[in-house]
């Protein structure tokens, strides 16, 4: 039998939706790649500039043509499998076109019998054509990642074993996490690299599951255990700061009845050197979801359960600095992020909503709703790449002040009114809204070069535009060109 994705609200993975969610509905657009036939009209030749306007003028060169789609989305299905391939978590190294996704089936995390549903891979991603590229295969229910070198590492939560994928060489390797006496640690969560390289893998099974010590620090070089914190309760992401363990931890002492702290801890004594409790409703079995630095010293936390806040600490000084609470009635926020606008997105699970907090003003908008049980958001190079796990696929949205690279007039489609205006800025003056997307190379450098290669392109099937095309996002680097509607990601 194979289970519909509705069915995944109830099976959720390690976040437990409390009731069904109804009313979802389809919202995101199919994204289109230019079709160069349509654009094989006529032949480059070095128009002067008053033939280029004349040919705007002529009847039949309809602008949308070449209309784009500014959302797109990336199927996971994998064709030969006959189990719904839910995404969990992406991430990606800086300056690197690739992302990864987790990939479960229609799975229970606690020990059902579900082994046929499984669909235990990474997917890898071009982010920047949105083209999927390899599959892994790693244990039961691959969950959280970090990328270390050419080395993925994966925890995968209902399986004992650290993954580790060879970038290079597509080999999948396990390492077996054990306690000091020996013992399995059970259901692997959060995975972080720390500033002098080892991999801490937490667990979210505390030492409910007989382990004694539930952070497990492992050497990828000598691909060894080479530490054990005993943190009780259970973990599901933590973070650095100043050499120090952040960790929320859910059930803190394994008490369920207990509300939520954040922990630091030094990782050489494994002391706790400070503790935040984090206020919220404890009828609901709250557990922390996410923390993310905000990189100026203060991170954002989530919970799951008990409470529509979202927490905002200062690490330096180990407070509470304050709250934003949410719109809405959903308390299970499963991942915050900050946008390169001084905004901070938040996942509501079961609303389907992406709240977008401005950090200056403490407003909050909807960037985004209609979407299925969101469970992590990803930012690269101005897109936001987004998994919903009740869908077979991430949606992507274009970020802040992105733009498409050739979309010199910023109308969301290429056609001749944009070489049209760079021309008339390089030969008669004014203004630009986006350089940047007058750039076609992305040389940073505005010449003829660049209108020349726009009309090839609309006219004699010519390079496409460098990145970002046909979808927006971010320009990749150079500060000698200006784009007010965007910003530097
Ligand atoms: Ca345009
Ligand atoms: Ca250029
Ligand atoms: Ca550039």
């Amino acid at each position: 039998m194979i289970r519909k994705s509705e069915d995944l609200l109830e099976d959720d993975g390690p976040f437990h939706a409390p009731s069904r969610a109804k009313g979802f509905a389809m919202r995101f657009s199919f994204f289109h790649f230019h079709d160069p036939s349509i654009s094989d009209v006529l032949t480059y030749r070095p128009f002067p500039i008053l033939f280029i306007v004349m040919l705007a003028l002529l009847p039949g060169l309809d602008a949308s043509l070449f209309a784009q789609n500014t959302n797109a989305t990336i199927s996971l299905s994998i064709p030969e499998s006959l189990v719904d391939a839910h995404p969990y978590r992406i991430v990606s190294a800086p300056g690197e076109e690739l992302g990864y996704v987790s990939l479960s089936g229609d799975v229970t995390p606690f020990g059902e019998a579900v082994e046929d549903y499984a669909n235990n891979l990474i997917q890898e991603i071009n982010l920047h054509t949105l083209e999927k590229v390899r599959v892994f295969q790693v244990g039961f229910f691959p969950t959280e990642m970090v990328i270390v070198g050419q080395q993925l590492f994966v925890t995968c939560s209902n399986d004992n074993s650290l993954y580790s994928i060879n970038l290079d060489t597509s080999n999948v390797t396990s390492f077996p996490m054990t306690d000091s006496s020996g013992a399995d640690v059970s259901f692997l969560s959060g995975i972080v690299e720390s500033p002098t390289g080892e991999i801490y893998v937490g667990s979210n099974g505390g030492n409910f599951d007989g382990s004694d010590e539930n952070v497990i620090v492992f050497d990828p070089v000598s691909q060894s255990i080479v530490g054990r914190l005993n943190v009780p309760g259970a973990i599901t992401r933590f973070s650095w700061h100043n050499n120090q363990l952040v960790i929320p931890v859910g059930y803190p002492d394994n008490d369920f009845s207990a509300a939520p702290v954040l922990r630091w801890i030094d990782p050489v004594t494994s002391m706790v050197t400070a503790e935040l409790p984090i206020s919220v409703d404890t009828s609901d079995f709250p557990m922390p979801s996410d923390i993310t630095s905000l990189g100026d010293g203060t991170a954002a936390l989530t919970v799951i359960g008990g409470s529509n806040e979202v927490f905002h600490i200062d690490l330096e000084s180990q407070t509470l600095l304050g709250n934003w609470t949410l719109p809405g009635t959903d308390y299970l926020q499963s991942r915050v992020l900050p946008l390169n606008d001084n905004t901070l997105v938040v996942a509501d699970f079961i609303d389907g909503v992406l709240h977008q907090i401005d950090l200056a003003t403490g407003d909050i908008e909807t960037f985004a709703s209609g979407l299925q049980l969101p469970v992590d958001m990803h930012l690269r190079d101005g897109r936001l790449f987004v998994a919903e796990q009740a869908l077979e696929q991430l949606s992507v949205f274009v970020g802040p002040g992105g733009f498409i690279r050739g979309d010199v007039n910023n109308d969301q489609m290429i056609d001749i009114s944009d070489p049209i205006m760079s021309l008339g800025y390089l030969f008669l003056g004014g203004d630009l809204a986006c350089q940047d997307a007058a750039d076609y190379n992305d040389d940073e450098s505005l010449d003829l070069s660049d209108a020349i290669s726009l009309l090839e392109f609309l006219f004699s099937m010519g390079d496409s535009p460098a990145y970002p095309y046909p979808l927006g996002g971010g320009d990749l680097g150079g500060d000698d060109l200006d784009c007010e509607q965007g910003l530097d990601f």
